[in-house]
């Protein structure tokens, strides 16, 4: 059910290639996987019922300056209230395309992802489900990730505002990142139970549907869920071996 009715909102993904704009030659490898280890049997909610955890499409921007997608203590702004709440990144994906991929940012590289793993098409990931993506990056780079909370009004997943470092004193980062996400309210839509909300993506009318919070962006210190992340989905990072050919 919760496959089938997202179906409003990927209806706009389709409509999106997987935009990657072109790399550069020199730098490491690096393949980022994030995989829904959640329990199969589902989440339960306050009247019993199970519901299946999922992380939506999302986007990733290795970058050398901050990025600002999101600042914790402001409002959400250019784009973020779609991928919140709806699981679209095109939105902010035009504002960074709209910055270029060099210039007064510094080097800016990013994309989206939006089909899980063996899968033919976009759409959320369930529990076993993953989503792979792969970038070139070299040493001052920084690694930025956004993924909704598939079953909430307006709950991403991101590492902190500045980046994941993608190197140590020129050693490239590998293995279990999962710590480096937190999970945050885009302070746009009113909360709703989680999983069971109409106004959530499954079962809401349409995109952007439900009551507007007007608030700012903000750890999600009072979900329950807030501490489990470890317990949901597992991001891993692996650089290749082999330096790309200059
Ligand atoms: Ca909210
Ligand atoms: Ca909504």
């Amino acid at each position: 059910m919760f496959k089938r009715n997202l179906f409003l909102v990927l209806a706009i993904l389709t409509l999106l290639s997987a935009p990657t704009l072109a790399q550069k030659s020199d730098g490491t490898k690096f393949t980022v996987r994030i995989e829904n280890i959640s329990s199969p049997d589902g989440q339960t909610a306050s009247s019993g019922d199970k519901w299946p955890f999922a992380l939506s499409p999302g986007l990733w921007v290795v970058h050398e300056r901050e990025v600002r997608l999101f600042r914790e203590g402001n409002p959400a702004v250019n784009g973020l209230e779609a991928q919140a709440e709806d699981g679209n990144p095109g939105e902010i994906i035009k504002v960074l395309e709209a910055r270029g991929h060099k210039g007064a940012h510094g080097e800016m590289l990013h994309g989206v992802f939006n089909t899980p793993v063996g899968a033919s098409g976009p759409g959320p990931i369930g529990p076993g489900g993953a989503y792979e993506f792969t970038f070139t990056a070299k040493p001052g780079m920084r690694l930025s990730v956004l993924t909704m909370f598939g079953q909430s009004n307006d709950w991403f997943y991101a590492p902190k505002r500045q980046g994941i470092d993608l190197f140590t004193n020129g050693k490239a980062l590998g293995g279990d990142i999962t710590a480096e996400f937190t999970l945050f309210d885009a302070g746009a839509e009113v909360n709703e139970e989680p999983g069971v909300g109409m106004n959530q993506a499954p079962r809401q009318k349409g995109p952007n549907t439900g009551s507007a919070e007007n608030g700012k962006v903000h750890a999600a210190r009072d979900s329950a869920f807030f501490t489990k992340t470890g317990q949901l989905f597992r991001v891993t990072i692996t650089p290749s071996t082999e330096m790309a050919s200059k």
